[in-house]
């Protein structure tokens, strides 16, 4: 048997957003933001026609949520504010009734033992800004400043880890280059706009809050795949992975640790002629206003070869044109999400860190695995017995130990997700959740791995 221990005062618990679970109740002042604008317009993309006003309706159930919290373990949890909730038209007027919410919210967080981790921009801009361009508009950047602002003077006395934003790369691939999500463009040049002016909004936020002199620590939510070239023996394979590293994961994680953009980057922008557009004062900014934390989501790696076609331009420009993804062969994947299952993914990207980043304080802040129709799995009991979660998190998890052993500065692991919660265009159809909820009457009821968590986070570690 293997003891796995962990530091003293680790983080445990899990994350969620507020646009995935807070649900909507009339008359709460909320506003739009683009996610209930194209579930409006659009319900057929969406999963089962779900939509976020259907989410786990933690408006309204908080408190009971967070004795769950409590039972599985929670020693943190993080959320983020919906800024169409609290900031919901163009007049820029406060929404008291989210003013209060939130509050009810964090103080019942804290009355419980479970420290408020809170993130400002989770995928959801508020409608009256994506109409007049969302983030390619430079007022955008200057209505999240004040808006990052009004949120650390609310609750900057209760909340002490604040994150300026949740994966934005996400954004930038799903809203400007893959037509994933709302406004479903695919165009290179305002996919460099858009994630540039995150970066900068990113450090705006990042400058307010010290100049507040306020007391916690603000960092930045980055999904981080590593880039793992086909044959490292193969040049061409090693270059094209190093390309789809600064694409994917340097383009936010340097200029959030080092402040600056990589230089890989700034090339191939450069060549394409799609600079975006910079202030003088800007790269100062970013330069001066680093994060203080960084918060890691891990879901899968990346796989890359060099390109077996030449680089076709005749074309709009796309990452795609500097590399191939690589399919490994034998890989483990969940095929529900179809994700590729890697766990020493989580190890690589902590040593790294460790490494080229200044080990810099970092927690795992998302980490998990959804999959589809659980109620097959539950017995007897009544509960689902999500054993495969349990070994999925178990096996991650050792490897973060060894990470922490060999010298990483990692804080805490947060599991995606607390419960069952919505999924953006996939709605409901995977579960991530400790506790699952019955769509139909809202009840929720721990999963097996939830209660396995409350024993790993009691003891602070695992044997197996
Ligand atoms: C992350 C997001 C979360 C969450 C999770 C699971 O990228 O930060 O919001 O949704 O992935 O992914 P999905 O919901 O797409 O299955």
């Amino acid at each position: 048997m293997t003891n796995y221990q962990f530091p003293e005062k680790f983080w445990w618990g899990s994350a969620a957003s507020g646009p995935q679970t807070e649900g909507r109740v009339a008359g709460d002042g909320k506003g739009d933001n683009i996610f209930d604008y194209w579930f409006a317009k659009e319900p057929e993309k969406f999963f089962d026609q779900v939509g976020p006003e259907k989410t786990s309706q933690v408006y309204t159930k908080y408190q009971e949520d967070v004795q769950l919290m409590k039972q599985t373990g929670h020693n943190s949890f993080r959320t983020s504010i919906q800024w169409s909730r609290l900031i919901p038209d163009e007049t820029g007027e406060i929404n008291q009734q989210a003013v209060d919410f939130y509050n009810r919210y964090f103080n019942e967080l804290l009355e419980n033992d479970i420290e408020p981790f809170v993130n400002l921009y989770h995928f959801d801009m508020p409608m009256y800004l994506q109409k007049k361009g969302g983030w390619l508009n430079r007022e955008t950047v200057d209505a999240y400043e004040r808006y990052a602002k009004i949120c650390f003077e609310l609750f900057g006395s209760k909340v002490k880890k604040w994150f300026t934003h949740n994966e934005p790369i996400v954004p930038v691939e799903a809203g400007y280059l893959y037509r994933w999500h709302y406004p479903e463009e695919s165009d290179m040049k305002m996919a460099v706009q858009v994630g540039y002016h995150e970066a900068l909004s990113s450090a705006l936020a990042i400058k307010a809050y010290h100049e507040q002199k306020q007391d916690g620590q603000i960092g930045i939510i980055l999904n981080l795949t590593p880039s793992y070239p086909r044959d490292e023996e193969n040049s061409a394979d090693v270059q094209a992975a190093k390309i789809a590293d600064a694409f994917f994961n340097r383009s936010f994680l340097d200029p959030a640790v080092k402040g600056e953009f990589p230089q890989e980057l700034i090339a191939i922008v450069k060549e394409l002629d799609i600079l975006p557009e910079i202030k003088d004062e800007d790269l100062t900014i970013i330069k001066e206003n680093t994060v203080d934390l960084l918060g890691i989501n891990y879901y899968q790696p990346r796989r890359v070869k060099a390109k077996e076609t030449e680089k076709i331009r005749s074309g709009a420009p796309m990452p795609e044109d500097y590399f191939d993804n690589y399919k490994m062969p034998g890989r483990k994947m969940n095929p529900y999400r179809g994700w590729e299952i890697y766990e020493k993914g989580i190890y690589d990207i902590l040593i790294n860190v460790r490494d080229n980043y200044g080990n810099i304080d970092c927690f795992i802040s998302e980490n998990g695995m959804g999959v589809e129709n659980e109620a097959r799995f539950i017995q007897s009991d009544g509960m689902i017995h999500d054993d495969y979660r349990i070994e999925f998190v178990q096996d991650h998890l050792k490897y973060v130990h060894q990470a922490i052993q060999e010298g990483a500065n990692c804080l805490g692991y947060h599991m995606w997700t607390c419960m069952d919660n919505w999924s953006w265009t996939n709605a409901y159809k995977n579960r991530y959740g400790f506790i699952s909820v019955n769509l139909e009457d809202g009840k929720r009821t721990i999963k097996k791995s939830g209660h396995w968590f409350k024993e790993v986070s009691q003891q602070n570690g695992f044997s197996v």
